[in-house]
This record gives C-alpha cells, structure tokens and sequence, in this order.
C-alpha cells in the first residue's frame, strides 16, 4: 500500500469535509422557507371592474322562513361585488408560475373557517392550502346542505344540522371549485386550493397583497367567478415590493 503523507491526508479530509458542507447547504437552501425576510418581495396591488356593473339582485328565501327571518329580507346575490369607485372584491390573486417546483409547503395547522349565517356563505370566496382543514361552521337555526364540484379533488355533498361540527380537506390544487347548497339554491361560494402560500383574495376596497416572496420572475394570475380571468409578468428583486392593477371589463362596458 502506497503511503500517503499526513499533511496530503488531512488536505483529502478537508477537500471532503468541504464538499459535505456544501451539500448540505445546497439541501438546506431547496428544501428551506420560501426567502429570508430581509430578501422577501412583496406584490400587491388592486382589483378594478370598468362599465356597467349589474346591480345585486335581491334573493327571496321565502322557500325557507328561518333563513328569510335570519337575513331580514337583505340577501342579494354577490356575483360582482365593487364599490362606486369600481375596486373590485372576490377576485383571487395568485402566483400561476415561476415558483421553484421541487419546492415544498407544508399547510398551515390553523383551520380557514366558512360561515353559513343567514343562508348565505362568508366568505362568498375562500382561499385555502391544499390538505389545510376547512372548518365549515351553521350558524342558522337550519340544515344546510355543502356541495363544492371539484374537476381535480374528490366530491363532496354533505348534510349540516344547526351546530353541528363539519370539516374537510382537498388535496390537489384547483382555483376555482363552485360550491352550492343543495337545500337553499340561491347559496354560492367558491374554494381556491393552492400547493403554495402566494395568494389573495381581494377585499372590500379591491386590495391585495402577496408576501414573503422569494426574488424572482413570476406570472400572478387574478381571477374573479364572472369577469375570468387575466395575468401579468412581473419580475421582484430583493426585499423589493411591487404594485400591480387588475383591470376587469364587464360585458356591457367593454
Ligand atoms: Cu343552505
């Protein structure tokens, strides 16, 4: 066996404790979070709606006199919900791509919570984690009925007694699944299931706000339930914010 001195040993140790480290940093950076705070970007923005936006349509839950005497004759459909000055609400903001794909997110361990409160579902549109619990809470003094048609999760078409406790999960993305209560027909909601945690829904004032961002190019994709959909391409340096306006065109304003 050919002997080797010792300061050429301890160098191959080195040279081989080295490459380790650096693996190991390697691994560490794929499979840590998402950007160091001081490295975060931030996208936000707001959600407008130009021309004619319909007006809300009364709702008449007279089929149901618990949800009629539990809404006071107020419900009114929530397919378009702007203000005067057009900020849009209920439109999901999200990253569609640019995102590491071997890049994991575990859900969140606190539940995102939909009330069913005078026949009418808040919020009208939820955005949650895939495999995040759903804590679907009744409010009423009567049985809903809860009835998302997914493309890419499993079906679900459950019955709820006042009180009574309900949750449940989807596994896979998929923005949006239309929900309805086979019970009360004039009750809508939409679930947004997401792989990763860079999303929004806008709110009362059309507003949004993606963070904790890694830098990078990405597409960030809004969609609302009737004005579809539209994207742009954005590029977030580090720990730098970005600002973005959604325009959507109603049909009778485009
Ligand atoms: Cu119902």
């Amino acid at each position: 066996m050919k002997r080797q001195s010792l300061p050429r040993v301890f160098a191959g140790v080195l040279a081989g404790t080295l490459v380790f480290s650096a693996l190991v940093a390697v691994r560490s950076v794929r499979a840590g979070s998402p950007a160091s705070p001081a490295a975060a970007g931030v996208v936000k923005g707001t959600a407008k709606v130009k021309g004619t936006v319909p007006k809300p349509v009364h709702i008449d839950m007279s089929q149901d006199p618990k949800c009629a005497q539990a809404h006071a004759g107020s419900g009114a459909t929530e397919d378009i919900v702007a203000d005067s000055s057009g900020d849009l609400q209920n439109v999901v903001v999200y990253i569609s791509a640019g995102l590491t794909s071997d890049a994991k997110y575990d859900p969140p361990q606190a539940p995102v919570v939909l009330e069913q409160k005078g026949c009418t579902y808040t919020p009208h549109v939820v955005a949650l984690r895939a495999n995040q619990e759903l804590k679907v809470v009744n409010a009423d003094s009567t049985t809903h009925n809860i009835h998302p048609s997914p493309n890419n999760n499993r079906e679900i078409n459950q019955s709820q007694a006042p009180g009574a406790p309900l949750s449940m999960t989807f596994a896979r993305e998929e923005i949006s699944i239309p929900v309805k209560c086979n019970i009360h027909p004039w009750m809508r909601s939409y679930f947004a299931v997401f792989k990763h945690p860079f999303f929004a829904v806008t709110g009362k004032d059309g507003s949004f706000e993606i963070g904790n961002l890694p830098p990078g190019s990405y597409t960030i994709t809004a969609w609302h339930e009737k004005l579809g959909t539209s994207f742009q391409k954005i590029t977030v340096g580090d720990g730098e914010t970005k600002s973005l306006e959604f325009v959507f065109k109603t049909e009778a304003g485009s």
